[in-house]
């Protein structure tokens, strides 16, 4: 059955939406539709009639209205248990849980929607949920009502029309006059033809805007600070010039795609994973297994990205509160914007849409927000070159398959990837591009007077543009099930030690396994290297080894600079360790909590593991903080160029051999023994 959705005002589907929407009005949104696809397994999102059907049991209960706004509304996961036990054809229970704001009230609500009935609603008390997409259409129309902010943009310039201000979250900091508000600080951009807004700050003028009351709480106005002339576009004429098109480099599937996907289910080489797009996470992984010979062996039961915290290192009034929590403050999955082939992914890619719920509990479809695709680019899985005997080479190819988002929040895209390699990873993959935050000032040049000032806290990487300093934090909740359900930890210490004879010195492994939450509490220390492993004390490996999985950070760690009982440090106190661990808990899906906007902290990761809970040879949930500081260059101006961070799941004493050594030999024939 083919399903219509008319998007409406208040159900922009992203940032970007919401902007199309500003300047073209309702109707620059188009109808959309796709597939309304059936459920087929316990994992699967929430589909359309799902909503519907959600919003229709709170409605009966005389819960919800027409006034009522869903921050959140997603499948409630059935127990891990019943996922495991599961088979395809048994019958689903299917679970909705709900955040529904009421003014300034929050309620959350859990649906049962096989057996039609309202499990829970409850109120809860100081909580800020995350934001409204009409929301952010309601801030500007809040400043365009406000007469002395409307002067402030006029005695510069510019009119509200020419203007975006933007919905900026500023945390939690104890100012008395925020308390029991919901509020946004709103930057303006000046928005023209030819240059990408973020690009044209127009600095120095602020608000911050109460949503809930509809009104301006305070103005801030610095003085006039110059609007960059740079050219700021990302179109070939704004850029002046164009160097001449390479031949075409493309990579060529002629037989089609070598994976399958079966609802939500996708099949290849020899792993299987169930995927789905939530609102606030984005692309979600579960169920990932590996096929050893005929067996399938699990490895991840799920994946997730569980909080996105972007701070700011400027201390100025417009800056300092900019600490953003994206997944939990904007939504990861929300802001997932439509990808292009052949520029966002390659041009076999398959693309897949994502069914997600708008404000009012209505479904809109997210067209072409996930893309699936193989790449095989000449990279080898392993090889040899006997050169001592033979003059032979044996190898094999690696292709790799990739399932990608991209998320644009504000001036930022992030690509998110999960890649499933053939011997046996799983990848994760940030990619970073878009606009950095960029402050106006009156600086052209470093060699002005004011210069070092004005960038004491970034880089001058335009005339009247500084991009300002800041990190970037992604935890990604890993609930590992390496070869079954109970797993540890085990810290490989590469410890030194003296040896005697002429040789004085080398280093052996130590391993610890941390019986208690308090005991995995783990920095990286490039000086102490250590190896961390995840294995099966209770399943068989080769050779009588615990099979295991090694969690490596690769070029992702970094470590956060900023004091542990700064405010923003306790909102995301994630940030303290790059690996917690944890014993699997369903309600404990987000590493700052569920609630991050304008908290002043408290839940969390913190919170949760000062239990100092069991995780020896029991059901484990990693929490690993990727990151990287960014200190910006020249180089990121107009667009920064895509910047790549990864880190890796890797099979460590899991297999027998190296899982690469049965592929195919090339598709072309050649490979083996002497092949080229
Ligand atoms: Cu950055």
């Amino acid at each position: 059955m083919r399903r219509s959705t008319r998007l409406s005002c208040a159900t922009a589907p992203s940032l970007a939406g919401l902007l199309a929407l500003v300047f073209a009005g309702c109707d620059g949104l188009a109808n959309a539709s796709q597939a309304d696809v059936a459920t087929e397994h316990p994992l699967d999102p929430l589909t359309a009639a799902e909503y519907a059907q959600t919003v229709q049991l709170l409605q009966d209960a005389g819960h919800v209205d027409a006034d009522s706004r869903f921050t959140t509304l997603d499948l409630r996961e059935p127990d891990k248990q019943v996922v495991l036990a599961w088979s395809p054809g048994d019958a689903l229970d299917r679970v909705s849980f709900a955040v529904v704001k009421q003014g300034p009230r929050t309620f959350e609500a859990i649906v049962d929607l096989s057996d039609g009935s309202v499990e829970s609603w409850t109120e809860l008390e100081g909580v800020q949920p995350s934001l409204l997409l009409e929301e952010f259409i309601g801030v500007g129309d809040v400043l365009a009502a406000n007469p002395e902010f409307v002067g402030a943009i006029e005695a510069r310039g510019f009119t509200m029309d020419e203007v975006v201000c933007a919905p900026m979250t500023l945390g939690e900091y104890g100012i008395a006059e925020h308390q029991g508000r919901r509020l946004l600080k709103t930057p303006c951009f000046l928005v023209t033809a030819e240059n990408s807004m973020f690009n044209r700050p127009i600095e120095g003028l602020w608000a911050v805007v109460d949503l809930n009351a509809g009104e301006v709480v305070e103005i801030f106005d610095e003085g006039v600070i110059p609007v960059s002339e740079a050219p700021g576009g990302l179109r070939p004429a704004s850029i002046g010039r164009s160097r001449a098109a390479l031949e075409p480099v493309v990579q060529s599937q002629p037989n089609g795609a070598n994976f399958s996907i079966d609802g939500h289910v996708v099949s290849w080489d020899n792993w299987t994973f169930h995927y789905r797009m939530e609102k606030r996470s984005g692309l979600v992984i579960s169920d990932a297994s590996v096929r050893e010979g005929e067996v399938e062996r699990p490895v991840l039961y799920q994946g997730s990205m569980s909080e996105l915290y972007v701070p700011y290192m400027d201390p100025n009034g417009a800056w300092y509160s900019r600490t953003f929590m994206d997944a939990g403050e904007y939504g990861f999955g929300a802001n997932a914007t439509p990808l292009r082939l052949g520029y966002d992914c390659p041009d076999t890619a398959m693309l897949l849409d994502a069914v997600l719920p708008d404000d009012l509990g209505g479904a809109y479809v997210a067209e072409g927000v996930i893309c699936l695709f193989e790449r095989g680019v000449g990279d080898p899985a392993w090889r040899h070159f006997d050169n001592f005997i033979a003059q032979e080479f044996d190898g094999r190819r690696a292709v790799d398959l990739v399932a990608r988002m991209a998320a644009t929040i504000g001036n930022y895209d992030y690509f998110l990837d999960w890649v499933f390699t053939q011997d046996g990873r799983i990848q994760v993959r940030i990619g970073a591009t878009g606009f950095d935050g960029l402050k106006g000032v009156h600086s052209t040049s470093m060699d002005d007077a004011g210069a070092d000032a004005e960038t004491a806290y970034g880089t001058l990487v335009a005339p009247n543009l500084v991009a300002t300093n800041h990190d970037h934090f992604f935890s990604f909740r890993l609930d590992m099930d390496v070869a079954g359900t109970d797993n540890s930890v085990s810290l490989d210490r590469l410890t030194p030690f003296e040896m005697e004879g002429p040789r004085k010195s080398g280093w052996v492994v130590q391993s610890t396994v941390p019986r208690r939450e308090g005991e995995a509490l783990i920095n990286y220390d490039p000086s102490r290297p250590a190896v961390w492993r995840v294995v099966n004390p209770g399943a068989e490996g080769p050779y009588g080894h615990e099979p295991g999985y090694v969690l490596k950070p690769g070029n992702s760690i970094a470590y956060s600079l900023m004091a542990t009982d700064d405010p923003p440090t306790r909102r995301a106190g994630f940030v303290r360790h790059q690996l917690w661990v944890t014993p699997h808990a369903p309600e404990e899906r987000y590493a700052a909590g569920m609630y991050v906007n304008q908290s002043p902290g408290g839940d969390g990761l913190p919170t949760w593991t000062s239990e100092n809970r069991d995780i020896a040879n029991t059901d484990i949930v990693l929490w690993y903080t990727a990151g990287f500081h960014h200190v910006p260059r020249t180089e990121d101006f107009p667009v920064m160029p895509s910047a790549w961070h990864q880190f890796e799941l890797m099979p460590f004493n899991f297999f027998e051999r190296n899982p690469a050594i049965d592929l195919a030999t090339d598709w072309r024939g050649v490979a083996a023994g002497g092949g080229n």
